[in-house]
């Protein structure tokens, strides 16, 4: 009985230290616009998404609804931790071109 606790003991320690690290997601922005410009997440989890700019030039990923603003040089990328969010949808833009860098979170 002893042996079989102690492998599920083992067993279950790395389970938890990997399910401690947030689901990550990706943002490209290309031309100044986001790709995906729809991201679903799962709801009430917090996650990382990575915004990566395959742009020359600058860009800040900025969202009122989530309270994020970050800095992502031409050619580089950044991690933004988001959530854990309740379900709807949560508007962000690029701050230098909010003409065509527009996109939606969607938590579910
Ligand atoms: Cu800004």
């Amino acid at each position: 009985m002893l042996r079989v606790a102690l492998a599920v003991l083992v067993a279950w320690v790395p389970l938890t230290a990997v399910a401690a690290d947030p689901p990550e997601f990706t943002l490209t922005i290309k031309d100044h616009r986001y790709v995906p410009t729809e991201l679903t997440i799962p709801a009430n989890t917090k996650v990382k998404l990575i915004v990566v700019n395959k742009d020359a030039t600058a860009e800040e990923f900025e969202s009122h609804d989530l309270n994020r603003e970050k800095v992502v040089t031409g050619n580089a990328s950044i991690g933004v931790y988001v959530g854990p969010l309740k379900p709807g949808r949560y508007n962000f833009f690029g701050d230098f071109h909010q003409d065509t860098a527009q996109g939606v979170l969607i938590a579910r």
